[in-house]
């Protein structure tokens, strides 16, 4: 598939509406987040190999916020455990119907014979049992602050002993001169991606209201209630990092 020129935010727009995962969106989405996640490619690959590190025989491996299926199929290259399976959800149906012609091309031309089921659902509804690795790259940003504990703490219980939660998340920082020095690195890295300040600035009030980025301190906390009693950073790029929480 030909990788689509994100350009969405090139033009000045009189009104900026909140961002959604609609069409438009998916049809650029490759090109927009690689030049917008730093570390993006080194976090799906590295995903892969927790994944087949960490999943347990027997179980499912989830991918929730799948969008394109990045993440479910670098770990289906990585599983090697006998009866593990793949359930990959988002909630748009555009992401999900794109997802399922990028998952045909994988299931013809990879070796793996690990399945994946893609579904088309709110994580806040999905049930999440005999899980041995749980993949959120860059999914929690985006739901509501008073439903993030509810979700993790369902993630916990659906996780068997030994199990992972994989967590990445857009980070915010308390320290003014830490979070100015961050944010403006993470602006470098989009300009010197290819987006215009205009770009950048119109795609941050887009966002506002929708992805809410908390600090890394806050999610310890919160994994920590959940009932995780180790928690650690595997990686880190500017504002962007991935925990590990294992159960
Ligand atoms: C990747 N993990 O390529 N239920 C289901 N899906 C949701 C919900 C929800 N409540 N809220 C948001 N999403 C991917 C990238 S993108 C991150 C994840 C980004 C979905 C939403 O539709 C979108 O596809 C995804 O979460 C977030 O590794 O664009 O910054």
């Amino acid at each position: 598939m030909v990788k689509q020129h994100d350009n969405i935010y090139a033009s000045a727009l009189d009104e900026i509406i909140d961002f959604q995962f609609d069409e438009r969106v998916v049809s650029v989405f490759p090109d927009m987040i690689q030049r917008s996640v730093p570390g993006y490619s080194t976090l799906i690959s590295n995903i892969g190999i927790l994944a087949g590190r960490y999943a347990q025989a027997n179980t499912h491996c989830y991918d929730l916020g799948c969008s394109l299926g990045a993440v479910s199929l670098s770990m289906r290259q990585r599983i090697n455990q006998p009866g593990c399976d793949i359930i990959a959800v988002d909630n748009s149906p555009e992401m999900i119907e794109r997802a399922k012609a990028l998952l045909t091309t994988d299931l013809a031309t990879s070796d793996s014979v690990v399945p994946v089921d893609l579904q088309c659902a709110d994580i806040a509804e999905t049930t999440i049992e005999n899980a041995s690795v749980v993949v959120m790259n860059f999914t929690l940003q985006f739901i509501p602050l008073d439903q993030r504990l509810a979700l993790i703490e369902r993630v916990y219980a659906g996780l068997k002993p030994g199990g992972v939660l994989l967590l990445s998340e857009k980070l915010a920082f308390t320290d003014p001169q830490q979070s100015d020095f961050l944010i403006d690195t993470h602006h470098d890295f989009k300009r010197a991606n290819g987006y215009s300040d205009l770009e950048i600035s119109q795609k941050r009030s887009a966002l506002e209201n929708v992805l809410v980025p908390e600090a890394l301190a806050r999610h310890e906390q919160r994994l920590s209630s959940a009932g995780f009693a180790f928690s650690s950073v595997w990686f880190q790029c500017f504002n962007f990092a991935s925990m590990i929480a294992i159960k």
